[in-house]
């Protein structure tokens, strides 16, 4: 069985959506960040970096970064008709979208939660802070211009793993607050992937 370590509305939800799309059996381990357990040793064993989530597998084994278990998974369990096949024409923007997501978008959501992190001097964080709302509103507009000629979802009318993704990391609105005016063909993604009966058990578990 799987077992996913999460933190409830932390990068755990893709993982923990894909894991309730594909629809198999797996445990759900809350890592309590806010008493630091995510920085104690036994959880420092399955994911040396620190950081929600991990994943282990059936035989033993644990990985962690939340784009690599989403990717794996959808792999894992093709069934599920999550990610298109390493030879599907629509796989090179598949791995596009959700690496583009993870290495922009998530971690300028990332200055923004934890600003305090990326300057050695106590004022230095409302700038960064204002830099990263900036850069995350540039983000979405170019997802959203993205999603107005090619959507509903990231890879047109085919639903992937990759808008799972990009629904979690519209849940994170303090980093965008009007995300959902400014960016409708987003909130458009957003709606349909949140109104999938997985999405809702992986929500109601947050
Ligand atoms: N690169 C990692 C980043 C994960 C990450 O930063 N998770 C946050 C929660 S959303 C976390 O663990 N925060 C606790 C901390 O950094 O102290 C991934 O994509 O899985």
């Amino acid at each position: 069985m799987y077992t996913l370590y999460y933190s409830p509305g932390a990068a755990s939800m893709a993982p923990q959506a894909v894991l309730e799309e594909i629809a198999v059996p797996f445990k759900l381990q809350k890592i309590d960040t806010a008493n630091g357990e995510h920085q104690q040793p036994a959880y420092l064993a399955l994911n040396p970096a620190g950081k929600i989530p991990a994943l282990t597998l059936p035989d033993g084994t644990t990985m962690a970064e939340c784009a690599g278990i989403c990717i794996f998974l959808a792999d894992r369990h093709p069934e599920a008709g999550l990610a298109p096949a390493p030879t599907d024409r629509a796989r090179p923007a598949y791995l596009q979208w959700i690496m583009h997501l993870t290495n922009t978008l998530q971690p300028a959501d990332l200055r923004f939660y934890y600003s305090e992190r990326y300057t050695a001097e106590t004022e230095g964080a409302a700038g960064i802070k204002a830099r990263a709302v900036a850069e995350i509103a540039e983000i979405w507009s170019r997802v959203d211009k993205h999603l107005e000629k090619n959507g509903p979802y990231l890879l047109g009318e085919r639903f992937s793993a990759a808008d799972i993704f990009c629904f979690m990391l519209s849940t994170w609105q303090d980093s965008c607050p009007d995300l959902n005016t400014r960016f409708p063909h987003v909130k458009k993604l957003a709606d349909l992937v949140g109104a999938r009966p997985a999405v809702q058990r992986m929500l109601k578990a947050n």
